[in-house]
């Protein structure tokens, strides 16, 4: 069998001040970046701790198919299940490294914690976008963040990935692709991996005998898209209506261009209780002759 490359991503600091031109600049070019210390340790634990709440509470079960993993458990629609996921998803330096990828805009596409247990296998490598019918490889329409809230290691189950597959043209990599290429995106707790969604990639193996690997995923789509997670369904608007405004944005209570979004003619920022102007561009259209 052939050997994977000892190849590791290079790692940017959330401080750069030229973050998002070099997260978006690395992105296009091998089809993710690392950012490191984008949240510090006492968060990570306390995003831990959420998702051990939320899985007690909720009872959320393993996964039932190869694909979500049989030692892996995920809890869909993290946003509506505590202050602490929302605070992630409006974090002003990934969303600046996200706008300079998918442009102004963009929405919020759902929100998913990764938590993986010893015994889980290697996930099929895949591309998230790999359900939408453009030709590729394309521009990103979506980009998904993962955020290491505990060390990922090769051993721990990592993401695997194979660099710069957001060019190719097959949605999954050959067998042989896969052992020839992939690499294990090992990174600390606190930083997250930004991935043009093009990209093959896919949960690793924990082989470890004890540790678990927390991680969360917040994907975001260009403003023309339609979002994986009904966000708009996942929330009562009454609820909605406490989270922060940037927030309510990013889940569909805006306008993409001034006309993507509207409701009989009015901002959907009304049907949360905002006074707002629809800003029309229709309004601004007008015959030259
Ligand atoms: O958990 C991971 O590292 C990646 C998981 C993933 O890609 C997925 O479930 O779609």
């Amino acid at each position: 069998m052939a050997v994977a490359p000892e190849v590791h991503p290079t790692p940017i600091s959330a401080a750069d001040p030229e973050l998002a031109g070099r997260v978006a600049t690395t992105v296009e070019a091998q089809g993710y970046a690392v950012v490191e210390d984008v949240i510090d340790a006492a968060t990570c634990t306390a995003l831990v701790e959420e998702i051990d709440r939320v899985e007690r509470e909720y009872g959320i079960p393993f996964g039932q198919n190869d694909f979500e993993g049989f030692h892996t458990r995920r809890i869909f629609n993290l946003i509506a299940r505590g202050p602490r996921f929302r605070e992630l998803v409006i974090e002003p330096r990934v969303l600046t490294s996200v706008e300079a990828i998918l442009g102004d805009g963009f929405l919020l596409s759902g929100t998913t914690s990764m938590h993986i247990g010893p015994g889980e296998t290697v996930q099929l490598l895949h591309a998230d976008d790999g359900m939408i019918s453009l030709p590729r490889p394309h521009p990103a329409t979506m980009v998904t963040t993962l955020w290491a809230l505990s060390d990922f290691t090769a051993e721990n189950g990592a993401t695997r990935l194979i660099p710069a597959s957001h060019n190719r043209e097959a949605i999954v990599p050959t067998v042989e692709e896969e052992e020839r290429e992939t690499i294990s995106a090992e990174m600390k707790a606190g930083s997250v991996l930004i991935m043009h969604a093009s990209l093959w990639h896919g949960g690793g193996a924990n082989t470890t005998e004890d540790v678990q690997r927390y991680g969360l995923s917040i994907q975001y789509v260009a403003g023309w898209c339609r979002q994986q997670q009904n966000l708009m369904l996942g929330t009562p608007r009454e609820i909605v209506a406490s989270y922060p405004r940037k927030l309510q944005e990013l889940i569909g209570y805006s306008m993409y261009r001034n006309v993507m979004g509207h409701v009989n003619r009015e901002h959907p920022l009304t049907l949360l209780g905002t006074d707002i102007e629809p800003d029309m561009v229709w309004d601004k259209m007008e015959r030259k002759d």
